[in-house]
């Protein structure tokens, strides 16, 4: 079990329901003492986020549209609000791409959809983590978790546009890990094989995939979203303090496999 999160504050972005990663990271990252405010996209999940976080006595919660600076810039002072302009955990578990795109040929990505994946699931670090900058400044640094998957650095078949937002927040992990180290920021991704969220549940073959994942993968074994929470409160806790630019994978040992 990694440390005490006692007084450590976060701010958890990608919270759909009970299933998602993100949920998994912050249930961990409260059962040890953190407090967390949480953000959630539209009216849809807007009750099933605010009944989740209700059980972690969350002091916030409240709407992030990434593609909007406007919703970005309110949501970090809001926070500040909240947690007297302090930050120590950013987890950022959110990505789009529209759904025709994860089906049909990469080659047929067109030109505003693709950038649409890219807004949603690359750029909304960079914007988050230069918001949080001066908030974890003001507490001696902090560290920053995202989500990425292996179809950023290999093509899995249907991934397609997903996978170029991926090797571009990849890359983005390495270069903010970069600049706000100088802060005592910490920057890293966990690239988890496949989890069965809301996500992920929508897409075609994705219990063939979970099947391959079980048959080829060193550990032959499903990743469930707290294998991933486990990770993440060791790669956002103290014990990780020399851990920047980097990605740490929990996908039973899938990616180091060639067959
Ligand atoms: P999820 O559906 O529970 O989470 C995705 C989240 O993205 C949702 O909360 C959704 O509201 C949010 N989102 C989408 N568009 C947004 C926008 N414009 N503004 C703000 N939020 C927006 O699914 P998940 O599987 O938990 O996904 C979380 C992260 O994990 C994603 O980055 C995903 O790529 C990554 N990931 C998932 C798997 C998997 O197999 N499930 C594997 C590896 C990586
Ligand atoms: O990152 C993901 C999925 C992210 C995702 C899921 C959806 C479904 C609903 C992004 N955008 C959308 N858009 C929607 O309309 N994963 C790592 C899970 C995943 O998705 C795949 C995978 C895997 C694994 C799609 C095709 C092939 C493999």
């Amino acid at each position: 079990m990694t440390g005490s999160y006692e007084g450590k504050r976060g701010l958890v972005l990608g919270v759909a329901n009970r299933r998602s990663i993100a949920w998994a990271i912050a249930k961990r990252l409260a059962d040890a003492g953190a407090e967390l405010a949480f953000t959630f996209q539209g009216d849809r999940i807007e009750k099933n986020v605010r009944d989740l976080a209700e059980t972690v006595s969350s002091p916030l919660v409240t709407e992030c549209d990434v593609r909007s600076d406007a919703d970005i810039e309110r949501v970090f002072r809001e926070v500040g609000e909240t947690f007297d302009g302090g930050l120590d955990l950013l987890v950022h578990s959110v990505a789009y791409a529209a759904a025709e795109d994860l089906e049909g040929r990469f080659t047929d990505t067109p030109r505003d959809r693709f950038w649409l994946a890219l807004d949603i699931s690359a750029y909304s670090l960079v914007a988050c983590a230069r918001a949080a900058e001066p908030m974890m400044e003001s507490r001696g640094g902090g560290a920053i978790l995202t989500m990425t998957y292996l179809g950023g650095e290999r093509a899995v078949p249907h991934y397609n546009v997903m996978g170029v937002a991926k090797a571009t927040l990849d890359a983005s992990v390495r270069y903010l890990a970069w600049d706000l180290g100088q802060k005592s920021i910490r920057v890293n991704a966990i690239s988890a094989g496949p989890v069965r969220t809301l996500a992920a549940r929508s897409i075609a073959g994705f219990p063939t995939m979970e099947a391959i994942v079980e048959e080829r993968s060193p550990l032959h074994r499903r990743i469930e979203a707290d294998d991933v929470g486990a990770a993440a409160a060791y790669l956002l806790s103290d014990d990780a303090r020399n851990v920047t630019g980097t990605t740490l994978y929990v996908d039973s040992g899938y990616h180091a496999m060639g067959m």
